[in-house]
């Protein structure tokens, strides 16, 4: 009897899943990025990232725009990457490690070039 509610509950769990596949939301990200190479190590990290789907970083704005999966992820965890990857995210941070381990010409001393 336990196995069959538990199959059950799952049964729901997974129309609950398909029905809510397409609930793509859409992020604006201020960051700290400098050059192409930040803007592809950023893209890349997130596009590796769980929920999200895409991810286009303006260089003249510094603003990164997220499509993600809200289902999967959120935008507090998206920030989290891109402080992990090394970078600041609307005013949090970047990871000091990350940061020191980017090349010099990506770290937020560097001027823009
Ligand atoms: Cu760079």
């Amino acid at each position: 009897m336990k196995k069959t509610l538990l199959t059950f509950v799952l049964a729901i769990l997974a129309v609950f899943n398909v029905a809510q596949a397409n609930d793509d939301k859409v992020v604006k990200i201020k960051t700290t990025a400098i050059c192409e190479m930040c803007k592809a190590r950023i893209e890349r990290t997130l596009g590796l990232s769980k929920g999200v789907k895409e991810s286009n970083l303006n260089l003249k704005e510094n603003v990164i725009t997220v499509t993600y999966n809200a289902n999967k992820t959120t935008p507090e965890a998206i920030r989290k990457t891109i402080i992990n990857t090394g970078y600041d995210a609307d005013g949090q941070v970047a990871n000091q490690k990350a940061h020191d381990k980017l090349p010099s010409c990506c770290r937020k001393t560097a001027t823009p070039h």
